[in-house]
């Protein structure tokens, strides 16, 4: 099965890049990713068989202990690829090096265990639309949100239908380390 590790996102920041997405489907052609599935991609690990799918939950279990929750804001649009067929996505101002952190030991947690995956330097985005046309027309402001990220999960995407679908296998929760802090702190937003 094709499996990846994503951090999920929190409910403001999807309805933000919801709002984003509805503003690009004013100006740009292409296929635009369901609201319901945007991610951020810690590590895609590609086909893998279904005996190794513990180990995979091990391996984010394992990476993500003692990883406290990361602040983020969406940042500013960007693309990969040709301009004409390119991955719109919107990127981080704030959390980056953080969630740089994250994927690294849960990449090196998968290596620790036989488990590969694309080792695609990792730029942490949210992808909007594929192939999308970049060519004509001006690209709207992209709405911009803070929030929290305090879930990993292993995905399996399935292909097979007219639109990739996401189903989550494993959730692993982001927590502060006991004694950080001082006494009564908590992040509110
Ligand atoms: P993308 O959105 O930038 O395409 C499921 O396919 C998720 O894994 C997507 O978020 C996708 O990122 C990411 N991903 C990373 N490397 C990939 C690869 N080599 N092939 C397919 N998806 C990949």
């Amino acid at each position: 099965m094709r499996l990846f590790v994503a951090a999920r996102l929190p409910q403001a920041l999807m309805e933000a890049l919801g709002e984003t997405s509805a503003l690009l489907r004013d100006t740009v052609r292409g296929r635009y990713v369901a609201p319901d599935s945007f991610h951020l991609t810690l590590a895609f690990l590609g086909d893998v068989s279904g005996t190794r799918v513990s180990d995979a939950c091990a391996a984010v279990e394992e990476a993500c202990e003692g990883q406290p929750p990361i602040r983020v804001t969406l940042g500013p649009l960007g693309s990969f690829g040709r301009r004409r067929r390119a991955t719109l996505w919107q990127g981080f101002s704030q959390g980056v090096d953080e969630m740089a952190g994250l994927a690294g030991d849960v990449r090196e947690s998968l290596a620790d265990r036989g488990l590969s995956y694309d080792a695609t330097a990792f730029a942490p985005h949210v992808t909007l639309m594929r192939a999308a046309d970049l060519t004509a027309g001006l690209l709207p402001m992209p709405v911009v949100e803070r929030g929290v990220l305090d879930t990993v999960t292993l995905f399996r995407s399935d292909l097979s239908g007219d639109r990739p679908r996401y189903e989550p296998l494993y959730d692993v929760t982001l927590r502060q380390p006991e004694g950080d802090g001082p006494e009564g702190f908590s992040f509110l937003v």
